[in-house]
């Protein structure tokens, strides 16, 4: 085919999917615009090889460093994953691998009833048991029920900092007083909240000032503007990394511990970027704005006597209705070009306030749902 024919399908297939401005069913959204330039400029870096490209190795570092600042320890080790679920993947090996050199068999770990479903994955891929805690009124985890589930096998607690349906934070407090009591691994998944609660006015104790949280999963592809690919993945102590080692002998670069061989640095590279333009500042400017919409939706559902599961805690926000009218109304919806997503327990039409909605558009949503209720 000529180049301008594969430009025009091309052309054809983009239109085919949806721009971002009425999805509220999504935690990616639009990547800054530096994030864009970044992730151009380094398409054909590699960083399963990363000897032959220290300027992007260089930024990576960086990323780890600043992440790592903003969760209260700049000595992490880490790397950037391709998201969220590498990231749990790799951490939950890491103790395994540990736990298995030292000879133990049958292990489990413990994560709440909200964990994402890459726990799924976990459980296949490192065969081990994965054991569901309940979760209090709030739908947080109940550290009783998680301690309930503790046995001599078990190798590590998980803690949810921001649920990917309702955005709760679990009580990462207790959780890491539990792990340090009963000397076990704990992973704080802040896929997305990771980007969200520093800059919340409510303060929240979810990261590595807590002397029990062993490990941090953030994704800056979700609420840090990335390009698509970037995860982060942070171990307190660093010979954590170790246990994911393999040689890599006939490579420039004589070892690697990310689970993907060829990685890509421009996300890497993207992320460095958006952290360097926006810094701490650009950032909680945006988590406002989603947060003072977030308000502003509530208030408006509210007006129409539709209450949320639970006050919004970041910029998730689900919504009850009527038993049976969850599905006619997000059908409705998306009648209305809307996307929007239910939750499974309670089913609650969940809408996630990202960086691509504007007032505008929360006004529309509003209108469009009175008038469907
Ligand atoms: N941990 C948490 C708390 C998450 O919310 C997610 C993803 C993951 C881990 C896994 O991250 P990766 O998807 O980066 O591997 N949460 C979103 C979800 O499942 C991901 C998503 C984003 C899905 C945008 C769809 C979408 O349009 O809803």
């Amino acid at each position: 085919m000529s180049r301008e024919a594969v430009e025009s399908l091309l052309q054809e297939k983009k239109l085919m999917d949806l721009p971002y401005e009425r999805i509220l069913s999504s935690m990616c959204t639009y990547p800054h615009e530096i994030a864009i330039y970044a992730h151009k400029l380094f398409l054909e870096s590699n960083l399963g090889d990363s000897e032959l490209f220290p300027g992007t190795k260089e930024m990576e570092e960086k990323v780890v460093r600043m992440i790592g600042s903003l969760l209260h320890t700049e000595n992490a080790a880490g790397y950037i994953s391709t998201g969220g679920t590498e990231s749990n993947i790799q951490t939950i090996r890491a103790i395994r691998n540990r736990r298995r050199k030292a000879g133990m068999r049958d292990m489990n770990i413990i994560v709440p009833q909200t964990a994402h479903f890459s726990f799924e994955k976990v459980a296949d891929l490192l065969n081990l048991e994965v054991r569901q805690a309940s979760l209090d009124p709030q739908l947080k985890v109940d550290v009783n029920a998680v301690e309930r589930l503790i046995d001599s096998n078990t190798i590590a607690l998980v803690g949810i900092a921001g649920t990917t349906e309702f955005g709760q934070i679990d009580p990462i407090e207790e959780l890491s007083a539990l792990a340090c009591d009963r000397d076990l691994f704990l992973l704080v998944d802040a896929a997305f909240g990771g980007f969200v609660i520093p800059f919340l006015e409510t303060h929240y104790e979810f990261d590595f000032a807590l002397d029990g949280v062993s490990a941090i999963s953030v994704d800056p592809h979700k609420m840090g503007l990335s390009t698509l690919g970037a995860g982060c993945i942070l171990f307190r102590d660093p010979t954590f990394l170790d246990e994911l080692v393999v040689a890599t002998p006939y490579l420039s670069t004589k070892q690697q511990y990310s689970l993907v061989g060829t990685r890509s640095g421009a996300s890497a590279a993207a992320t460095y970027a958006v952290l360097k333009c926006l810094g701490r500042e650009g950032l909680q400017e945006i988590v406002h704005e989603c947060m003072r919409l977030t308000s502003l939706l509530i208030c408006g559902t509210k007006r129409l006597g539709i209450f949320p599961v639970i006050e919004p805690v970041m910029n998730v926000v689900t919504l009850k209705l009527p038993e049976g009218d969850v599905d006619r109304v997000k059908k409705a919806m998306e009648e209305r070009r809307w996307r929007v997503s239910l939750t499974r327990s309670p089913r609650a039409l969940r809408l996630v306030i990202m960086p691509h909605v504007d007032e505008e558009t929360i006004q529309y949503f509003l209108e469009d749902l009175e008038d469907i209720l």
